[in-house]
């Protein structure tokens, strides 16, 4: 193939390859949607403004100071978002990442980023149906299944899987069970399960063991999940003399658990909650991990699988190596702070050098339904350019690529690697 119709059959395949996406924060509607409270689906144009990536920039811009974070929490959804248009879309240029992201979505929706206040966009808005707009967006993104985030310990959450077993039923998405608060900390997790019905101590004595792998295989059952998730602290150790409790968790229950039920556990590591609480969700950062502890699962836990993903640039080259010891291990996404052109493009590249085609290079971590639509358009571009530089320094080998080859990375990147791995 000669490098012109290299790039073309590249942007054309990973243009047209459907996406399982496979980390979101995106609910069917059923579970509620906005502006209804309470409503889990996030989606319009207020909550796209009002992304927590946003609230942490518009805060560089009108500090403390001059709006204090009580004030801005006590706002309308409307006014939070009017704010942030006019102080980063209006009155400064947003080149940000997160401010295209929000230009992207609504070019793409054929919508008008020039506008001067929201109102002409909130109008349209209010005029979808929540339930075709999510076909509409998954259309638009390629998008062939979300994969949400279930947190068990999130009392609202919760809720609904109990009172409505049907609640994840939709088949436009999948469940993952999340159950950070057990290795975060687990004296209180372990007592919170006890509350909930589960002969369960925090020294575990007595039955702990087969009561809090019972608690995994009730929630499993009842989301139906793909798998279980954690985010993770940058100092996370396995194994942890600090976290005893931890250990034997993930020893004597999750890993049972999750080998019996073939389901994958997703490591995300490297948040450090909260270190400007007053900003609530936009004041967690990231830290360097130790990669030792993925390295010691891998290699201690041969019959379970692991997904990996890491917050902190700095720890990407040696997840990749990590990768190159353990068929147990599979690393997705730029994550978070990661998920930025310049660092997708790098962090790509390094992947497809170590790894091949066998990683997952983006997830999108959308929390608002529509950003599903930016952040792989926006992904999906710089997969592209990477892939067509990686081919012509193939065919300048002799390789003769051919179009099949082509598609099928695409379709290995985009989907099937995950899908294989997590047996779906
Ligand atoms: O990326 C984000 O929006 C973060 O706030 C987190 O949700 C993170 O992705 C997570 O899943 O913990
Ligand atoms: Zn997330």
């Amino acid at each position: 193939m000669d490098p012109k119709s290299i790039e073309q059959t590249v942007f054309e395949a990973i243009e047209s390859q459907p996406v399982t996406d496979l980390h979101t924060h995106c609910y069917p509607p059923s579970f509620g949607a906005a502006p209804k409270p309470g409503g889990l689906l996030l989606w319009g144009i207020d909550e796209l403004v009002t992304y927590h990536y946003l609230i942490a920039e518009v805060y560089r811009v009108v500090p403390a100071s001059d709006l204090p974070y009580d004030r801005y929490w006590s706002m309308a959804r409307c006014e939070q978002a009017d704010h942030i248009w006019k102080h980063l879309f209006v009155e400064r240029t947003p080149v940000s990442e997160a401010c295209r992201g929000v230009l992207s979505t609504i070019r793409l929706l054929g919508l008008d980023p020039n506008v001067k206040t929201l109102d002409p966009l909130r109008k349209w808005f209010a005029e979808q149906d929540p339930d075709r707009y999510v076909d509409m967006v998954m259309k638009l993104a390629n998008v062939d299944s979300i994969t949400m985030t279930n947190a068990v310990f999130d009392d609202a959450e919760r809720a609904m899987w109990l009172e409505n077993p049907r609640v994840g039923d939709d088949p436009r998405f999948r469940a993952v069970l999340r159950i950070d608060p057990l290795l975060r900390d687990w004296p209180s997790a372990a007592r919170r399960l006890a509350a909930w019905g589960y002969e369960v101590a925090e020294d575990f004595t007595g039955r702990t063991v087969d009561e809090v792998r019972r608690f995994l295989g009730d929630w499993i059952d009842r989301m139906k999940a793909i798998y279980v998730a954690m985010s993770l602290p940058p100092d996370f150790r396995h194994p942890d003399p600090d976290n005893p409790g931890g250990d034997r968790f993930i020893t004597d229950c999750l890993m049972p658990v999750c080998a019996d039920r073939g389901l994958p556990w997703a490591l995300m590591i490297g948040s450090r909650l909260r270190v400007n609480p007053a900003l609530q969700d936009a004041g967690d950062m990231s830290g360097k991990a130790d990669i030792l502890g993925v390295v010691n699962l891998c290699a201690r836990f041969p019959d379970n699988r692991f997904l990996v993903t890491m917050l902190s640039r700095e720890n990407q080259h040696e997840l990749c190596v990590a990768a190159r010891k353990f068929g147990n291990l599979m690393i997705f996404g730029c994550w978070w702070f990661l998920n930025n052109p310049s660092i997708v493009d790098e962090i790509t590249r390094m992947r497809l050098e170590l790894l091949g085609t066998s990683f997952v290079p983006q997830h999108s971590d959308a929390r608002i339904l529509d950003q599903l639509v930016y952040k792989w358009h926006h992904s999906r571009k710089v997969i592209a350019r990477a892939l067509v530089d990686k081919y012509h320094d193939l065919v300048a080998t002799g390789f003769e690529l051919k179009k099949k080859h082509i598609r099928r990375d695409a379709a290995l990147l985009l989907r099937d690697n995950f899908r294989s791995f997590t047996g779906i």
